[in-house]
């Protein structure tokens, strides 16, 4: 298993076995760090027989839950959630948080709504000073497709930078939500943002579903080191 492995792997075992108990209601994020996640709740399921509901917050985490066997629950029947893990593209040391690289976010941000324990884990390589550092792809923004082009005018006048239609490999067309929608990635100039204030603004303009923006809705950020340990945000 290669580092980046390790840590993911660490980081998600950490959190399982930290916030999660028998009866829990549980919102399974997406990615490649919760697939660790999922596999320690099967495990711990299997060992001490914990009766626990998932709730999906993607199409992936969905076959994820089913192919470990867990119970899967909706957010119908279960609205209020125990606790929420998930995984993240860059955490900046405000615990403000870039999601969406994998095109999930508005599942991920209604899910994570429904608790007060949002977990994020991540590996080493998340963890920076400030939001764009490290992640170039800038921040997602799921959009009405028919709305994507004025969306894209709107943000670029009303916050500069450039925010780009999302293609799906070999550009055979935008890549598609599982809400049907689309996604802009604006790349935001560099700037010492109040990204409360960046969330707001983007999600006033007509057409914008929902950012990929976590502000002030993480408790704690987990993040796997290469050598297997764990480093908490806080
Ligand atoms: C989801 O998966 C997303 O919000 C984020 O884009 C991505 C993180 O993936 P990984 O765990 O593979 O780094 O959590």
């Amino acid at each position: 298993m290669g580092s980046l492995d390790i840590a993911k792997k660490a980081a998600a075992f950490k959190a399982v076995d930290e916030y999660v108990k028998d009866n829990d209601i549980i919102g399974i994020g997406s990615g490649s760090t919760i697939i660790y996640a999922v596999e320690r709740l099967a495990e711990r399921v299997e060992k001490e027989h914990l009766r626990l509901v998932c709730v999906p917050t993607s199409f992936q985490a969905k076959q994820l839950i089913r192919q470990y066997k867990l119970t899967l629950g909706e957010l119908d029947t279960h609205p209020e959630l125990n606790c929420v893990i998930d995984g993240a593209d860059e955490v900046d040391s405000n615990m403000n948080i870039i999601k969406g690289g994998g095109g999930c976010l508005t599942q991920e941000k209604i899910v994570a709504s429904c608790t007060e324990r949002l977990i994020i884990i991540a590996d080493y390589t998340k963890k920076v000073s400030y939001l764009g550092e490290q992640y170039t792809k800038g921040v997602p923004v799921e959009v009405i497709p028919l709305a994507w082009v004025p969306v894209r005018k709107k943000i670029e006048k009303l916050l500069g930078g450039q925010a780009d239609l999302r293609m799906a490999k070999m550009k055979a067309g935008p890549v598609i939500t599982d809400n049907g929608n689309f996604i802009l990635d604006w790349k935001f100039p560099p700037s010492e943002y109040n990204w409360q204030e960046v969330n707001e603004k983007l999600t006033m303009i007509p057409g914008v579903v929902e950012t990929g923006l976590f502000v002030n809705m993480a408790i704690q950020v987990l993040y796997g080191l290469s050598d297997g340990s764990v480093q908490r945000h806080i």
